[in-house]
């Protein structure tokens, strides 16, 4: 079946829009249901990622509720502790990162875990007291959480990928070392006006959003894709005299007026509504390396992966600036590396202005 979009959809579920790019309400798909339908996308699948994804979708909406009441119970604000990375830990994020460490817990379908709220990585051990799962994730549990005291959109993010150790042993660093092209499924969870859960397991990208009342995810953004040209780019201004020449001059670019430019800027400064926006009106995030983050500031498995995965399923490009941040191969777990993600157009724009000014500082 060709869908609207023009693209060939492969499986039993078929969806057609209205001319406004809507799906009719006799078509509601659930996300339970899709996730079953799409399971033919892997011929010896045993049920296990569906269980996995599943288990993420409880998770979701269980931290959606939490979410909603921030303002109306003691959840808001500073929790006791740093992270890892001396970073402040929110009430919210401590909370978001025990809901989804238990759902994947008590299903017995992951043998490893890795948060951006965690030291290190964690091995799950079965009621059998084996480590018989073959699948790990790699999360950060609430992006954009300096957001949520001011009633602003946060997200979770989420990677999974197979393990490389031998099933029935301890995981080990270098299951979660692995480069994105490894990536088996990503996706996020967007806690804003709605709360959304799009994900992509290589075959294209999927947005539900929840129907509140009914606690039920429906598909909603069947097969998201990029527009052809972007005209937003999304970037922490305030930090523009630490940027690298080449950002400097992009910005200029953007701001030029000539052919369809000046570009517009939107900066939420949560990971993954700028990217959400992005990709459905056509536009660029970037946080560069600067002087302030001479490795820029995102982390390479718990966001930068997952997004750019999505990002390459959608028809978009996401690099480091030199490189596809795919290809890169981890060093650490809480590496953080430059991001430029969004419509391939302008990510290669960054690129080029980049290299062309790689040697100059300012
Ligand atoms: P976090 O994981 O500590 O929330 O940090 C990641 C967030 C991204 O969601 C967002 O795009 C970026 O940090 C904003 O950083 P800044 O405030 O420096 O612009
Ligand atoms: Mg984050």
């Amino acid at each position: 079946m060709t869908s609207d979009t023009g693209r060939t959809e492969t499986t039993g579920i078929q969806i057609t829009k209205s001319s406004d790019n809507q799906i009719t309400m006799n078509q509601l798909i659930t996300l339970g249901e899709f996730i079953i339908d799409r399971q033919a996308h892997f011929p010896y699948s045993t049920g296990e990622l569906s269980s996995l994804l599943n288990s993420i979708r409880l998770a979701a909406k269980v931290v959606n509720h939490e979410v909603n009441k921030a303002g109306l119970v003691d959840i808001i604000g500073a929790a006791e502790n740093e992270n890892i990375q001396g970073e402040q830990q929110q009430k919210l994020d401590v909370f978001a990162n025990k809901v989804f460490i238990q759902a994947l817990i008590n299903r017995e379908i992951v043998c490893g875990i890795a948060s951006e709220e965690e030291d290190s990585y964690i091995n799950v051990v079965g009621k059998d007291k084996g480590n018989n799962n073959k699948y790990i994730v790699l999360m950060d549990p609430l992006d954009g959480s300096s957001n949520i005291d001011v009633n602003v959109s946060v997200g979770t993010i989420f990677s999974i990928y197979r393990r490389i150790s031998p099933v029935g042993k301890p995981v080990t660093e270098d299951d979660f070392l692995q480069p994105g092209v490894n990536q088996i499924a990503a996706g996020y969870v967007i806690y804003g006006t709605s709360t959304m859960l799009v994900y992509t397991t290589g075959h294209g990208v999927n947005g539900f959003t929840l129907n509140p009342a009914l606690g039920v995810f429906y598909l909603s953004h069947p097969d998201m894709f990029f527009p052809d040209k972007g005209k937003i780019y999304s970037i922490n201004e305030g930090n523009y005299r630490h940027f690298p020449k080449g950002i400097k001059k992009y910005i200029k670019y953007c701001q030029e007026e000539e052919g369809d430019r000046p570009y517009t800027s939107r900066y939420i400064g949560s990971l993954v509504s700028d990217f959400h926006r992005n990709m459905i009106k056509g536009g660029v995030y970037l946080y560069p390396n600067s002087s302030r983050y001479p490795n820029g500031k995102l982390r390479l498995l718990y966001e930068c992966n997952p997004i750019a995965f999505l990002a390459e399923q959608a028809g978009g490009k996401a690099s480091n600036g030199k490189q596809r941040i795919m290809e890169l191969k981890p060093e650490e777990l809480h590496q953080r590396v430059p991001f430029y993600v969004g419509n391939k157009c302008m990510v290669e724009k960054i690129e080029k202005y980049i290299k062309k000014y790689d040697r100059e500082r300012t």
